[in-house]
């Protein structure tokens, strides 16, 4: 761990936990009886606009409310830590950003974002508080995230995949690795040689690949893993909270 120089890092709904943030697959992960996937899809918008941007909105609440836990600000150590260091997430929420990471690969958009659904190229005035805001062209406006179905970001997932190839280690992060592709990331960080390790309270469909895995929460096990590369967990760049 002490001499690891590119890591690549990959998070998921977890590392946002201890932050009092929902998982999607945890328990409490439903909304108005209904599962996210089918909330977090383009047929789920179009069917009842209304409900998703009331889950959406009651999201950005809890996050808004929310601060970053000692997962997030040991990553952002370790990046100011290790000669290369590249963050991918398939989280929505800032709390990475919040937390002094700086160049965060957001994988499926982020929550605070706001796009046309007919992304007519219009910019996006300030979102009117109607149940279901209008982009200047009559179309409904959508939150700006990647639903079931739809592409990645492409120079975002290319990104995350040149940095996997690349890395000497990667670390699992707070994610159940059962959504695609992000969760096959891993496994190109595998085959190009890089020690992996888990963060996660749970096995996982990667612990078989594997190398060390650290079976509980972030916010204990991320600082627990600095001190042990004999890495400070305590703030270093000027300004840093
Ligand atoms: C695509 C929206 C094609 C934003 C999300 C088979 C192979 C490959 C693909 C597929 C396949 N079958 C189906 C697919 C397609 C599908 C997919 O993967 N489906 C799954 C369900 C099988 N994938 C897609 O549709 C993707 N697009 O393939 O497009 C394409 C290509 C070109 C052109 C057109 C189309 C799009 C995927 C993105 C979907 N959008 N969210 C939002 O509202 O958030 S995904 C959603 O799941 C969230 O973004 C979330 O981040 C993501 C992954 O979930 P996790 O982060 O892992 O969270 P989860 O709750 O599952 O797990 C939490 C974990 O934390 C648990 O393990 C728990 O133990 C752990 N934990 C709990 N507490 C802690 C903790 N860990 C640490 N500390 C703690 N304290």
């Amino acid at each position: 761990m002490r001499e690891t120089r590119r890591w690549f890092v990959l998070t998921g709904a977890g590392i946002s936990a201890e932050s009092g943030v929902p998982t999607f697959r945890g328990s409490g992960g439903l909304w108005e009886g209904t599962r996210p996937e089918l909330l977090a899809s383009p047929e789920g918008f179009r069917a009842d606009p209304a409900r998703v941007w009331r889950w959406y909105r009651w999201r950005r609440g809890i996050v808004a409310g929310a601060e970053p836990n000692a997962g997030h600000r040991a990553l952002a150590r370790l990046e100011d830590h290790a000669p290369s260091f590249v963050l991918a997430t398939q989280n929505v929420d800032d709390l990475h950003e919040r937390a002094g990471s700086r160049d965060v690969i957001h994988l499926h958009g982020r929550l605070f974002g706001t796009r046309c659904s007919r992304s007519c190229g219009m910019p996006v005035q300030e979102e009117i508080a109607a149940d279901v805001p209008l982009c200047g062209c009559g179309a409904p406006l959508r939150p700006d995230v990647v639903w079931f179905g739809e592409g990645l970001p492409v120079e975002a997932f290319q990104d995350a995949v040149a940095a996997a190839e690349e890395c000497d280690a990667c670390l699992i992060v707070g994610t159940s690795a059962i959504v695609h592709p992000a969760a096959g990331l891993p496994s190109v960080a595998s085959r190009a040689g890089a020690l992996l390790v888990e963060v996660n309270p749970e096995p996982t469909a990667l612990s078989g690949i594997c190398d060390l895995a650290l079976r509980g929460g972030a916010a204990t096990e991320l600082p627990r893993l600095l001190e042990m590369a004999g890495i400070s967990s305590e703030p270093t760049g000027p300004g840093r909270v």
